[in-house]
């Protein structure tokens, strides 16, 4: 095979444990298949972790009559994120790749897409995406139901939660990335995960710098030989990496406190509720007051505990960069932070009161009342409440000067 020197070298870095059985096969539907790819110089490099059914051992023997088939190997099998890790900077530094290639070594990632994959690199793409969920794309039908939905379900979770709606397959693991500017300003020492969950960091870093991302359907096959590596709880791992990656964008984490800080006021209700009911302090007020009963005065307390405990924690952490210091002020804006807080249980009042009015007075209705109100309102509600009146943000002021 004879490629000019300045063409465009794509490497396809495939990891493989335990794959002995599928490597001639592959390495011969590469044969008959890289050099027909003119305009890109396409060389393979297996990342092998020592596997002990001897995969290394067979991609040796082929190397011999193969110039453009690489090996990588890894003294010991640490996983699918780990492995790329190793053999995406081999494959720029050693082989100067200009293109990285992730692919499986089963044949579940189809060598023949792999020319269609090439063929976008010319229309001025940086990542370059085969997409099961896009029309033309699939998943098998032979998987179980359980790891169809696991699937679906974790590419969907990814999506929303790294808030790339346009994006359709961020979980898949056969993809096209460009190193200049991309893949080679990339620290792979800070990758997140060993394991299969690396793809969701991995595309999360190539749309934040900017990457002119291509979905191209194509049919995620049945492995034909050889064990499933995947580990049964990939999804957790997946979650670890998403909430990682919003932890460190600023706007995200606040966000992400002040979930936390309401969940801990929810926390703190129930606690207190059950507190100042059993420990008689509900009582002694009934008894005082003469009014209501225990229970009710016990409510109200714990609702006041809530409030002082997220009064405090947004204060000091989530919105620390804001935070009240001077005595009168934090006073002050206690007494309105209740008030913002008596809006949420009118909207929580009105919205009960309605729901239960046209759907019926069932616990059922209730609760999901509940639920949508906290989820659609109420967060709304007081999110926009710190941030316009509460915690007012200094800078807009300071970018007037
Ligand atoms: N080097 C290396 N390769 C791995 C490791 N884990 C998985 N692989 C390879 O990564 C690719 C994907 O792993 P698979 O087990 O096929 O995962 P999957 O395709 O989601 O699962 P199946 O549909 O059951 O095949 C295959 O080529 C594996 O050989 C690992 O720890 N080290
Ligand atoms: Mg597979």
């Amino acid at each position: 095979m004879h490629y000019d020197s300045d063409m465009a070298k794509v490497i396809i870095v495939m990891p493989s444990y335990n794959e002995a059985k599928s490597v001639s096969k592959m390495v011969e539907a590469m044969a008959g298949i890289l050099p027909n790819i003119k305009d890109h110089q396409v060389e393979l490099l297996y990342v092998d972790d020592t596997s002990p059914d001897g995969t290394a051992d067979i991609v040796r023997g082929l190397q011999k009559n193969y110039p453009w088939l690489h090996l990588l190997v890894n003294p010991k099998k640490e996983g699918l994120g780990a492995a790329y890790a190793a053999g995406m900077p081999y494959a720029m530094k050693e082989l100067k790749a200009d293109w990285l290639m992730e692919m499986d070594a089963d044949f579940q990632h189809p060598p023949a897409d792999v020319p269609r994959l090439i063929a976008e690199i010319n229309k001025g793409f940086d990542y370059i995406v085969a997409s099961r969920y896009i029309p033309g794309g699939s998943i098998p039908s032979a998987w179980s139901f359980q790891r169809k939905f696991l699937s679906v379900v974790g590419n969907l979770v990814a999506r929303v939660c790294l808030i790339m709606p346009k994006i359709h397959d961020i979980t898949g693991g056969f993809k096209l990335s460009r190193v200049k500017g991309f893949m080679d300003e990339f620290d792979f020492t800070t990758l997140l995960s060993k394991r299969f969950a690396y793809k969701v960091h991995l595309f999360f870093y190539m749309v934040q710098k900017g990457a002119k991302v291509k979905e191209v359907p194509f049919a995620f096959g049945n492995r034909e030989e050889g064990e499933s590596k995947i580990i049964k709880n990939e999804m957790q791992e997946t979650l670890r990496v998403i909430f990682l990656l919003q932890w460190h964008n600023p706007k995200i984490r606040r966000f992400l406190k002040f979930g936390i800080t309401g969940f801990l006021g929810f926390i703190v209700n129930s606690l207190a509720l059950e507190f100042f009911r059993r420990g008689g302090i509900g009582e002694t007020l009934h008894t005082i007051t003469g009014l209501a009963n225990a229970s009710a005065w016990s409510g109200g307390l714990a609702g006041e505990m809530a409030i002082i405990n997220n009064y405090l924690l947004n204060n000091f952490w989530t919105f620390k960069s804001q935070k009240i210091t001077s005595p009168f002020r934090f006073l002050g804006k206690f007494v309105q932070f209740n008030l913002t807080s008596a809006g949420a249980v009118i909207i929580q009042f009105a919205v009960i009161g309605s729901t239960t009015h046209f759907f019926g007075d069932t616990v059922l209705v209730r609760q999901v009342a509940l639920i949508l109100a906290i989820g659609f309102l109420i967060i709304p509600y007081n999110w926009f409440m710190y941030n316009k009146f509460i915690w007012k943000s200094k800078r807009k002021v300071s970018s007037q000067k």
